[in-house]
């Protein structure tokens, strides 16, 4: 029986990827290292540590920085990524996560959020939706980066359900790759997601008979 199902957060409840990509291109650029938005698209689902690691290695800079050096440049990228996140409102839910949320709740089913990011209690409320889910991992306890399915496995324990109850949702392939390492079944949302149990091109699909449908195949 389904008892739960579990989110992730940037590209599944709100497009924070723009907003991540300004943030660590201002930061790159003052670095000397340039990079696009198909760069970006790695980084989804990475954590702030791991992203600036890639960048730094996409730039060639790899090893040039120390820890110290390290933690301030990803803290600067946090302070100007903070201070866009009050451009986001309700409006900048995607659309049908709303009334999937609402249809889950109604249904009986817990709700969970199984984000790498540390602002997601703060989008959350600038969202207006966190009180729509029964349990948030706390980022900052998770030791192993998505592909490990660590970040689920806490959600699935934090909801009291087991994996092979519960299903997850994702845009990223590292976060797909959790879920089903989990024993969760996956839902996998935009292009290149070919490891997910069910394939969906946007959060317009997603609907609680989408769901149902896809637990009883
Ligand atoms: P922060 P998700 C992830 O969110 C983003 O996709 C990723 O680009 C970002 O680096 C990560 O959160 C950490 O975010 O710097 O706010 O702690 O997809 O796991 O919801
Ligand atoms: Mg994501």
């Amino acid at each position: 029986m389904l008892k739960a199902v579990i989110f992730d957060l940037d590209g599944v409840i709100t497009d924070t990827a723009h907003l991540h990509f300004l943030a660590w291109r201002s930061v790159a650029q003052e670095m000397g290292i340039t990079f696009d938005e198909a760069f970006n698209e790695q980084l989804k689902g990475i954590s702030r540590m791991d992203s600036l690691l890639r960048i730094l290695r996409h730039g060639g800079k790899e090893g040039m920085f120390s820890d110290k050096q390290c933690l301030a440049l990803a803290s600067k990228k946090n302070e100007r990524y903070v201070q866009s996140l009050a451009s986001l409102t309700q409006q900048s839910v995607l659309p049908g996560i709303g009334k999937v949320l609402a249809e889950i709740r109604a249904a009986n089913v817990k709700i969970g959020l199984a984000s790498v990011s540390l602002n997601a209690p703060k989008i959350l409320h600038a969202l207006g939706i966190h009180q729509a889910f029964d349990y948030c991992v706390d980022a900052s306890r998770i030791v192993c980066s998505k592909p490990d399915p660590e970040i689920f496995l806490t959600a699935c324990a934090g909801l009291h359900v087991h994996p092979e109850q519960a299903i997850g949702i994702e845009d990223a392939v590292a976060g797909v790759e959790a879920i089903n390492a989990a024993g969760m079944l996956s839902v996998g949302i935009g292009a290149d997601l070919k490891h997910a149990g069910l394939q969906l091109h946007s959060t317009r699909e997603l609907t609680w008979k989408c769901l149902t449908d896809f637990w009883a195949s």
